[in-house]
């Protein structure tokens, strides 16, 4: 790619607090040169929209140069953390990268930081800490902490930046997270970039405590100021270095108001016709930019003339080469869905972890012990794994699956959290992005629908967006038989699977629970662990170490048999094992019984193969029936084996309604031996 040379003031993209009082005037042309390269692109890709060469949506940042511009050039680049929202060119422009870079972005170009799978301004650049944005906003603000706080755990004091419009403070994202990095004491400035509106709703109509959004700062126990941003440019410099400053000094979150401007509306399509009488035109008085230049012009003249000319010449420039760029083609594209396969860590090759100790080669162990035995193990051999989750620390959690290892790992890695699970979440999330590797309980299974949009839109899609890698391991403690009712029986793998980018297992005995810990945790994707309340204390079986750990995602075969093909997972494994003593005593009918394990991807090769000998598949799981799991894998298992069936297949789970909560109901609602036997026998004629 041929990059053109930018103007040579636009090759610092730094301004050190110092140079304020030993230069203002070349620190001021600085900011000037960048606010103006920004606004001069933000036109021009709004021209370019109007043409129609430019697709999706246009958010321009004209007029919130005066906020972003100075904080860019302020942060630390080589250390800090930051995610930009749909106002920041100028910010992605100083952060990293070429023009042109960016311009492919809204070109959707073959070379885009997204590959174009993304458009407009929701790219970042994560190599480098910028975190790509979704649309949804408040939900990358906890990100933001989290890849923070994983920079200072590696000893960099990096100072994190989250931006919130106006709009968005009213997201419940922005509370949780700016609760939890005031609990956590996470470095992280948090930025409102108030420009009044949120696309056409006037702040009054999102916060009934007046226009001083900055005051919520006392609600978390953090500093708040205020800044104009369409004041004083050299005035806003200075705040915003104190702040930062005591920011990465003191270790504590901090909010700033920014009063700044939006001057083409809300987005290209925007008509406007909201704005009151005469408040556009004072928009456009108020903005920061040719009031800086009014002001540099009385010592440089013409030449900001000719600065602005070069400016414009270099857009150009960039333009050209943009255009030129081939699209982007399909291919790939399904390939990147999730990071590729990382390496094995190199475990200690026993249950425990000091290798001094020799243990006995199997323990029995009960389901919960396992998980306890493994969490301890990544906790102790892997100085990156860190674990998080409601009650978990001294309590134990609500399970008691990390009894003790707060009192051997601390604080620091084994970590309660507030009832915040989007922002917990989100915060695990920019640990990950940043190199750690949590692993997050949530109490129970049917609270992780608090983080759908943390787990489904942002970790999932992260890696076909943007390339990076997000090991994530959330555990979930999941259905149904202990009569806890609707909002603590959920089974919820179909809810969160029919969204790409997340892997799945669901282990049903001990053995398999330590196993799909290590292949969980070890995975550069996140990872749902769907774990059985039910089973947690079921029994004891076996546990010893496997070498062959990984082996868990692909599905197991319990028993052999030729009448037909029989797929489950969970707690269903054990319902089906009796229920195959019954047919093989009463009927002399065998089944080649399956644990599925790995519910994504699905590795489904041994099953087909199984099918196309017996003939007949009977699926069964404890979720509803309808648009249930086991659909996907009747279709999945036959579609090519249609013709070669002797028998419809036989799909079984539980009725289409709430968990109920009397014992009594629960059982008419879930799959039983009897109710599996009878539909069995029904379905054999
Ligand atoms: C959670 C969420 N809800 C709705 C939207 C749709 N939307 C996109 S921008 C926008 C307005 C945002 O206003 P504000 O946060 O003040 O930022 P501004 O656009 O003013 O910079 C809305 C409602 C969204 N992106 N995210
Ligand atoms: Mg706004």
């Amino acid at each position: 790619m041929f990059y053109p040379e930018p103007p040579a003031i636009l090759n610092g993209r730094n301004l050190r607090p110092a140079d304020l009082d030993t230069d203002l005037p070349g620190a001021l042309l600085r900011t000037y040169a960048w606010m103006q390269a920004a606004r001069t692109a933000d036109n021009r890709i709004l021209d370019l929209f109007r043409q129609g060469l430019i697709r999706g949506t246009v958010t321009g940042g004209q007029g919130n140069e005066g906020l972003i511009v100075p904080l860019a050039l302020l942060a630390d680049k080589a250390i800090d953390v930051i995610c930009f929202t749909h106002r920041d060119l100028g910010g992605h422009l100083i952060w990293s990268g070429h023009l042109v870079d960016h311009l492919n972005q809204y070109f959707a170009n073959a070379a885009s930081p997204t590959k174009a799978r993304e458009g407009n301004i929701h790219h970042g650049d994560p190599q480098n800490r910028s975190i790509p944005m979704i649309s949804h906003l408040g939900i990358m603000v906890s990100n933001v902490g989290g890849a923070t706080d994983s920079q200072r755990r590696l000893g960099r004091p990096a100072v994190g930046f989250a931006f919130i419009g106006d709009g968005s403070s009213s997201t419940g994202d922005v509370h949780e997270s700016m609760n939890l990095a005031s609990l956590l004491g996470l470095p992280v400035l948090f930025v409102i970039e108030n420009n009044r509106y949120a696309y056409s709703t006037p702040v009054s109509e999102q916060y009934a405590a007046g226009t001083e959004l900055w005051q919520r700062a006392a609600g978390y126990g953090i500093e708040g100021l205020v800044l104009d941003c369409t004041a004083d440019v050299a005035v806003n410099l200075r705040t915003l270095a104190s702040a930062i400053d005591r920011v990465r000094q003191t270790g504590r979150p901090m909010l700033v108001e920014a009063r700044t401007l939006r001057l083409r509306g809300h987005a290209a399509y925007d008509t406007c016709d909201y704005l009151k009488p005469g408040e556009a035109d004072a928009f456009f008085a108020a903005d920061p930019l040719p009031k800086l230049r009014a002001r540099l012009a009385i010592a440089q003249g013409a030449k900001l003339d000719a600065l602005d000319a070069e400016i414009a010449r270099f857009v150009e420039d960039c333009l050209t080469v943009a255009l030129a760029q081939p699209r982007p083609t399909p291919e790939g594209m399904a390939g990147d869905l999730f990071a590729p396969d990382a390496p094995t860590r190199p475990w200690v090759p026993s249950l425990d972890s000091d290798p001094g100790t020799t243990s006995s080669p199997s323990e029995s162990l009960t389901m919960a012990q396992a998980l306890n035995r493994a969490l301890h193990k990544v906790l102790a051999e892997r100085p990156e794994s860190l674990v998080l989750g409601q009650d978990i620390a001294t309590y134990g959690g609500a399970f008691k699956v990390t009894e003790n290892l707060f009192k051997e790992f601390g604080r620091s890695r084994v970590m309660n959290m507030p009832l915040a699970e989007s922002a917990s979440t989100g915060y695990a999330i920019g640990l990950a992005l940043n190199g750690h590797r949590p692993i997050e309980e949530f109490q129970f299974a049917d609270f992780s629908t608090e983080a759908v949009t943390q787990i489904t839109l942002n970790a999932a899609t992260a890696h076909f967006r943007s390339g990076a890698r997000l090991p994530l391991v959330l555990r979930l403690p999941c259905g149904g038989g202990l009569t806890f009712g609707s909002f603590h029986s959920e089974e919820l793998e179909s809810l969160f699977l029919s969204m790409p980018g997340l892997k799945a297992l669901y282990p049903s005995n001990s053995q398999d629970a330590f196993n799909a810990l290590l292949a969980a945790f070890e995975d550069d994707n996140p990872v749902l662990l769907f774990e059985h309340k039910g089973l947690y204390r079921r029994g004891k079986s076996p546990v010893a170490w496997d070498p062959n750990y990984r082996d868990v995602w692909n599905p197991k075969r319990l028993r052999s048999g030729d009448y037909a093909t029989f797929v489950t997972y969970g707690e269903m494994v054990y319902l089906a094992g009796e229920v195959c003593d019954y047919f093989s005593g009463e009927y002399e009918r065998t089944f080649d019984l399956w644990d599925l394990r790995g519910l994504s991807p699905l590795r489904l090769n041994a099953i087909k193969d199984s099918l196309a000998r017996t003939h007949r598949l009977i699926v069964l799981h404890e979720g509803r029936r309808t648009h249930g799991f086991g659909a996907e894998l009747v279709a999945s298992l036959t579609e090519e084996l249609f013709f070669s069936l002797e028998a419809a297949p036989l799909r079984l789970g539980a009725l289409d309604l709430p968990v109920p909560f009397a014992p009594e109901l629960e059982a008419a609602f879930r799959p039983t031996k009897e109710k599996v036997i009878e539909a069995i026998v029904r379905w054999m004629g």
